[in-house]
Formats: structure tokens, sequence, C-alpha cells
């Protein structure tokens, strides 16, 4: 995965002065969706609970980082694109069984990965299993370490049907956010999703199964919103079971007080071992998945830069440092050093003014425009919101909508091989990326060869580095104007 913000280059920085350096020469990535607003957008006291949060501001996720661990283990239902041996599919890629912590050991993890990682700002429980149903352990590890760390924001994931027995406690517990994996609400089609859920002591099947957990979703969600947390929907786009039926979905949990919806596709491999993997059930393509979020546009608003990231990542999204604090690396004895998060946070608040001065400078040069033409830009991006990676380097591009109406961003496309593996390979394969960058318009990146640049020429793509380091919107608004306004002068190649 590509890395955001350069951690490198800001966790071993001690002055405010080097790690603003730092963020304007690396800096993170895209900006805007439904979870784009900015404080211009919505009441102070709201900004403020989801301002330092990555997962629900998009503008946030250029600055801050989450982290999971993985204390709950066990689970109460069964999904069809889960297995028990891989991490979560709700809210990680599947992968291998990740290190399962007790709630000491997890104390200490986070304890270190705070004085390590600045950007850290919400600690997050996220499986392997379900949070609440493991809630025993899952509360232990929250009490530690919001002792230890008072000012980590607290999360869950869960699959709800345990939520409404919780609520109370999650609220005494200051557990500001929580998400609820919803795929359906006609227990009909839960029947294809789920075939089994463990409740009240009894295991259920079938329409009855689904039934239960579909009523428990809702209560639960209707709980939290009434008790003012904010909850954020997670739905796994499934194609020919639930595709369409999302936008019921995203209906129901609006009317329900859902602050996010985040529609993610399924991802199905039979080498995963899933029951969807091994029947062949095939996640959606950019496509699909796009016009099942734009029929949603209306409704709740719609997350676009969840990275579907694993029970125990670390880091920002899109990047996983889960390698560098394993717990064969994690000391015995920890203390908290609130210094470094609390230096990053002041050149946060700073970098911040300057980019919101440079979105409204975009929106003016876009002012200038009068054409309807819309098209795609992909950028390639290390963090910050600028436009600040080597297209060779890239192993996602984030891609926004340009139009006269504003600078939109859509969502992000995976690279499976990266182009360059370690240096700009004149002969490398451009295959993978050219499926990467299907229907897209532009690429910027900060630097590109001629090779690279020709080739996607052939394919009908644009690509240039004459923005490099610019903010995003500033790059794409100039090079929409360049093309259809009347005041710029175009810098593209
Ligand atoms: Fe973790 Fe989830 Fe909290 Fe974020 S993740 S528990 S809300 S802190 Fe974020 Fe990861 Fe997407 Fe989840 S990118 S999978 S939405
Ligand atoms: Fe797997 Fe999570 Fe579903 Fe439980 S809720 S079966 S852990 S995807």
């Amino acid at each position: 995965m590509a890395s955001f913000v350069s951690l490198d280059s800001l966790s071993g920085t001690t002055s405010a002065d080097a790690m603003r350096e730092a963020l304007s020469t690396s800096g993170c990535k895209s900006s805007a969706c439904g979870s784009s607003a900015g404080p211009g957008d919505m009441p102070a006291e709201l900004w403020n609970r989801i301002k330092d949060h990555p997962c629900y501001s998009e503008e946030a996720h250029h600055y801050f980082a989450r982290m999971h661990v993985a204390v709950a283990p066990a689970c109460n239902i069964q999904c069809n694109y889960c297995n028990r041996k891989y991490d979560c599919a709700n809210e990680s890629r599947p992968g291998v069984v990740s290190e399962k912590l007790t709630p000491d050991q997890a104390f200490r993890k986070v304890v270190t990965v705070a004085n390590e990682v600045p950007q850290l700002s919400v600690l997050g429980i996220a499986g392997p299993g379900d949070a609440l149903y493991d809630w025993r352990k899952t509360k232990a590890t929250f009490e530690l370490v919001s002792r230890e760390i008072p000012d980590i924001k607290l999360c869950i994931s869960t699959n709800g049907l345990a939520l409404p027995d919780h609520v109370d406690e999650l609220v005494d517990m200051n557990i500001d956010h929580v998400t609820i994996t919803i795929n359906m609400i006609d227990p009909l089609i839960g029947t294809k999703i789920y075939p089994w859920i463990f409740y009240d002591h009894k295991r259920y099947t079938g329409l009855v199964a689904s039934q239960i957990l579909h009523e428990r979703q809702m209560l639960g969600l209707e709980m939290l919103a009434e008790r003012g947390i904010l909850v954020k929907v997670n739905s796994v786009l499934i194609p020919g079971i639930n595709d369409q039926h999302l936008i019921e979905v995203n209906a129901a949990v609006k009317a329900r007080g859902a602050f996010l919806h985040n529609i993610m596709p399924l991802i199905s491999d039979p080498a995963h071992g899933t029951h969807f993997g091994l029947t062949g059930q095939r996640g959606p393509k950019h496509a699909e998945l796009m016009a099942v979020q734009e029929a949603c546009s209306g409704g709740a608003n719609l997350m676009r830069h969840c990275r579907q990231c694993r029970a125990d990542a670390v880091g920002l999204l899109g990047e996983d440092r889960g390698q560098e604090f394993t717990l064969d690396q994690i000391p015995a004895e920890v203390a908290y050093d609130p210094s470094i998060r609390s230096t990053y946070r002041e050149v946060v608040a700073r970098e911040r003014q300057d980019h919101v001065a440079a979105k409204q400078e975009a929106t003016e040069v876009l002012d200038l425009t009068d054409s309807d033409a819309r098209i795609l830009v992909a950028v390639a991006t290390k963090g910050g919101g600028r436009v600040n990676q080597h297209f060779g380097h890239a192993k996602e591009f984030q891609v926004y909508e340009a139009s006269a109406e504003g600078v939109r961003f859509i969502g992000h496309r995976k690279v499976e091989d990266a182009y360059c593996q370690g240096g700009f390979g004149e002969d490398a394969t451009l295959d993978s990326v050219m499926k990467t960058l299907e229907g897209i318009d532009t690429v910027l990146c900060a630097k590109i060869g001629d090779c690279p640049q020709e080739q996607l020429k052939a394919a009908g793509i644009a690509a240039s580095d004459a923005f490099a380091f610019e903010y995003i919107e500033t790059a794409i608004s100039a090079l929409y104007a360049s093309r259809y306004g009347r005041a710029l002068q175009a810098r593209v190649a």
C-alpha cells in the first residue's frame, strides 16, 4: 500500500517546524467525500468530534492514523465472505491470522505506537471477530489505554447482534464512534449472506437468523443515534445479492440516524477459503461500485476513502506498519510520552489552514470555467493532500472527478503489481496499472518517465508531472481550467 504522510520523515523529527517541512514535501492523499465535509459544513461541536478521525473525516485521513488491536477473536455470526482463519473481512483485508493479543499486550502495543507514530489519533477494535461479542477483552483494553492516553479516540466495529446489550457501557466509556456492518434490511437477502447466528445461547439458521440479526442491527443503530454516538454503517457490496438493495439500506440507515455509510467491495478469492470465495461469487468492478455509490447520493453521507484495513492495521489509512509493532518488538514495560503527538497536532493545525485556503482558491479557478465536461483524474500521492509521488512508485491512485462545479473525491484504486519495483525500469510492465486506470482521463504525479507517459498516451490517458507537490485540488482545478477555462495558461504536457 502507498504510504501517506511520510511517517519515516516525521517520526524522527522533534520540532514543529521540522514536522511542517516534512508534511509539505510528503503529505497525504485525496480530499472530499461524504465524509469530506469540512469545518464549514457542520456545527463546530460535530466537527470537533470527527476532525481527527481518519475514517469519519476524509479530510482528517490526510493527517491522522488509526491502529487496531486484535483482542477480539470470537464471533457470534457467520458471514459468507469470512473465514475465521483470516482477519475479519468486514473491516480488514483477508490475510493470514493476526497475532491475537491480550488486553495487557494490546495496551503495551498502543503505548509503543503512540510514542513512535505521531499521527496516531484513534484506537479501533475491529475483530478479528466481533468486538462486542468479545466484550470483556474489548472493554479491558479500552480501560487500560484510555487511562494512559486520555485523548485517544476509541472506536469499535461490530456486526450489531450484541450491540443493544452494550449501548449504556459504550456511552459510559466515552466510545464515540461505532461502526455496524449492515449488508441487508431484507432478511430474505440476508439468507444469502449469513448461514447462521448465535444469539441468546442458541444457534439460528435461515430466515429466522437473518430476521433476528436485522432487528438487532436496526435497534442498536437507533439506540446509538439516540445517545448521540456517531454511527458509521459498513456494507459489503455483493454483486447479484445486495447491489441494488444497498440503495434501500442507505435510505434505511439514514432514517435511523447513521452519520456515514461506507459501501465496500466484496473481496472474494478461493484462496481465502470463504463460502463466497469457494463458490465463485465475484466482487464488484470499479464501475459497479461507483454506480451504487452514485445511486445513493442524496441519502446517507458516503465514505469513499475506506481501505478495508486489517484487524491489526497500524498507521495512516492505506499503509500498514503492523509489521513494525509485532509482539516480539514491544517492550515489557512502557511509558507514554505525549510530547510527540501534541507537537504533531500543532503542525497539522497550521497545515490544515493552508489546505483550506488552497481549496478555496481551487474553487475560484473553476468558477472561471463554463464547460460541462467531467473528467476523472488519478493522483499519485503519498500524503498531505499533495501530488507528491512518482508514477512508478504508486501502489494506489486517488481518483477525483473534476468539473466546473468542483473537484470531488471519488475513491481510490489499488495497483496489484506496482509498475516500478524499486527503480524506474523502462521495461517494466504497465499492464496492471493500465487496468487500474481504466476510464481515467489524466494521471497527475510528482514524476513520470517518457516511456510510461507515451504508453499511457497511446491508451488515451494523459499523464503529467507539471503539478508536482501542489495540493491536489490546486493541481486538478488548474488542469481543468487549462483545458476548459479561459483564464489560465496550459501547464500540462
Ligand atoms: Fe478502525 Fe473502523 Fe474505527 Fe476506522 S477502520 S474500527 S472506523 S478506526 Fe476505516 Fe479501516 Fe475502512 Fe474501517 S479504513 S476498514 S472504515
Ligand atoms: Fe467474520 Fe466479522 Fe462476519 Fe464475524 S462479523 S463472521 S468475524 S466478517
